[in-house]
């Protein structure tokens, strides 16, 4: 065997190890439940080699999906002590327990390209998910849009927790009432890896807010002091409706509500363009402020089929000058930290939806460049949850479900 072969042998096995039976963890231990995006990717994974099981993942994802259309960000299928906040935190009612956020809606992305790799036996299996995907798009475009950019009403809704983009939101929230709560990812990983008591007691704080409204969208709307339009849910979400209307067309279903979306949301991603910073940004809604970060989701523009040369300049400069691009913070910024969760690490999952959007929008270099520097990095050092840019050193615990399916999807091949 080649070493590249060793390593699809290990990464099969990561995704084999973390599966519990209808779902994948994100890895044993940490993240002991179903992650919303993080299972679109091991679908992703899955289906290359065993597609029935990779729809199987999505499948058991909208087993959870709300009556209202709303599908979480984890699904509590077995409750474990060794995860905090856990379902009696959230106080969900869905037909899973659940918690009441949401994160990036790629599950359509993924379902598409594993209908492209079983053509015919998948018709049937993406035609039942059809409507599924459907609605939780409608439930975000009702509640989430700001002048058409998609607004995260958490910071864990976008996946990128503890990024510097939240900061000055979150310096003006009130937490001093929080109360005692026991952490229990820095029973599993170094602290100086993970986010700060400080923003620990904020996401707690909203999970309260949130609970108290009944996760209700309209009282939320109203009340919660975080709403922050971010680039990673607005590009996610525009990429999402284009697969929703290429996979609607292909059933012969009426696609016109999708093409309307498609141009809200175009014209919602122009909106997070911060001309000062020459960058996507986030944009807090409720005090107008720019966020002022470039991070590993304002690459995403090409993934949501937005064209921008000076993104394409920008992102090959990070390429020249990162030994292991794209840093999910700027190298250069004050806030930035090698190793500190989305506040400067390396994630192969978004790397991926950099590269596909690259790849589909006729860049083929940077995206051949960066699927075969990601590829280095997992060989070099793991399946981590995330790495250093500049030496590539494995942080947030090995065995990464989504860093072992990005190597079997896109990483791995080069
Ligand atoms: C909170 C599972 C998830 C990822 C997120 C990542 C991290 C959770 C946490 O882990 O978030 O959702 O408790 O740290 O930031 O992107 O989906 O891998």
């Amino acid at each position: 065997m080649t070493s590249s072969q060793v390593i699809s042998a290990e990464a099969k096995q990561v995704l084999i190890t973390n599966d519990r039976g209808g779902y994948t963890v994100p890895t044993e231990g940490l993240y002991p439940y179903q992650w919303n995006w993080d299972s679109a990717v091991a679908a992703l994974g899955f289906a290359q080699f065993d597609v029935d099981r990779a729809w199987v993942e999505i499948e058991t994802l909208f087993q959870g999906q709300w009556d209202d259309g709303m599908v979480p960000h984890i699904l509590f299928h077995k409750s474990d002590p060794g995860y905090f906040p856990g379902p009696d935190v959230w106080g969900c009612l869905g037909p899973i327990p659940s918690s009441g956020i949401i994160q990036p809606p790629i599950a359509a992305t993924m379902a598409r390209l594993i209908w492209a790799q079983d053509e015919e036996a998948g018709r049937a299996r993406i035609a039942a998910l059809y409507p599924k995907m459907l609605k939780w798009h409608s439930w975000i475009m009702r509640w989430r849009l700001h002048r058409g950019a998609v607004c995260t009403t958490h910071p864990w809704e976008t996946g990128r927790d503890n990024a510097p983009d939240w900061d000055n939101t979150m310096q003006r929230m009130d937490a001093s009432d929080v109360g005692e709560y026991t952490r229990r990812d820095t029973q599993h990983v170094d602290s100086a890896d993970r986010p700060t008591k400080f923003d620990y007691d904020r996401y707690v704080k909203l999970v309260q807010i949130g609970r108290r409204l009944k996760w209700d969208q309209a009282a939320m709307l109203a009340e919660s002091p975080f709403r922050v339009a971010d680039p990673t849910m607005t590009f996610t979400t525009l990429r999402a409706a284009r697969d929703l209307r290429t996979v609607g067309q292909a059933l012969g279903a009426d696609t016109a509500i999708l093409e309307a979306d498609i141009k809200r949301l175009e014209a919602g991603a122009a909106t997070l363009w911060n001309p000062a910073l020459g960058s996507y940004d986030s944009r807090d809604v409720l005090s107008g402020e720019w966020a002022g970060c470039v991070s590993n989701a304002s690459y995403l523009c090409w993934f949501a089929g937005v064209e921008n040369k000076d993104m394409l300049a920008r992102l090959r400069a990070v390429m020249e000058r990162v030994t292991y691009p794209v840093p999910s913070n700027d190298t250069g910024a004050e806030s930035f930290d090698a190793r500190r969760y989305w506040r400067g690490p390396t994630w192969a999952i978004v790397n991926m939806l950099i590269g596909m959007g690259l790849a589909d929008m006729g860049h083929v270099d940077e995206a051949n460049t960066l699927a075969k520097k990601t590829g280095d990095l997992i060989a070099e050092h793991g399946f981590a949850a995330y790495f250093d840019p500049f030496t590539g050193s494995a942080a947030g615990g090995g065995t990464f479900t989504w860093t072992a399916a990005v190597w079997l999807a896109w990483a791995g091949g080069n």
